[in-house]
C-alpha cells in the first residue's frame, strides 16, 4: 500500500465519521433507529403497549394529547429490575409480576407533555409523549 492510497484511505474514514457525527440523534427516534411508535386509538381510548424486560421497548411512543390512556406494561419472565417501574408524574409504583400485563390508566387531563416511567433504579425508562 502507498501513501496515496493510505491518505485517500483516511480521508474516507474521516468523511464516513462526519457523516456519522452529522445526522442529529433524533429524540423520537428509537434505539434501533426507527421512528417512534404511535399509540393505538380504540374505542375512544387510547392503548400504549410497553413490554418491559432488560428493560422497556418501546423506548418512547407517540400518543395523542387529552385522550384517557391505558398504558399495558407487559412482563414476561422479566426477573431484572424492569419488572419495578416508577411513573414519578403519577406517583405510581409497582413491583410488577414476572410474567402478566399491567394496566396503568391514565386520564384525559394527565395525558399531557411526556410521561416518563423508570424502574426503581432509574437505570432503565420510557417516554410517552403526548402530542396536541
Ligand atoms: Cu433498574
Amino acid at each position: 500500500m502507498n501513501i496515496q492510497m493510505l491518505t485517500a484511505l483516511a480521508i474516507s474514514a474521516t468523511v464516513i465519521g462526519i457523516a456519522f457525527w452529522i445526522v442529529p440523534t433524533n429524540s423520537e427516534v428509537d434505539g434501533g433507529g426507527l421512528p417512534a411508535p404511535t399509540a393505538v386509538i380504540i374505542d375512544g381510548t387510547q392503548i400504549v403497549d410497553i413490554t418491559a424486560k432488560g428493560g422497556y421497548s418501546p423506548r418512547v411512543v407517540v400518543a395523542k394529547a387529552g385522550i384517557p390512556t391505558v398504558v399495558r406494561l407487559a412482563t414476561k419472565d422479566t426477573f431484572d429490575c424492569s419488572a419495578s417501574v416508577v411513573i414519578p408524574k403519577l406517583s405510581y409504583q409497582k413491583f410488577l409480576q414476572p410474567s402478566g400485563i399491567e394496566e396503568i390508566q391514565i386520564t384525559a387531563d394527565q395525558a399531557t407533555g411526556t410521561l416518563q416511567g423508570l424502574c426503581s433504579m432509574g437505570m432503565y425508562n420510557f417516554k410517552i409523549k403526548f402530542e396536541y
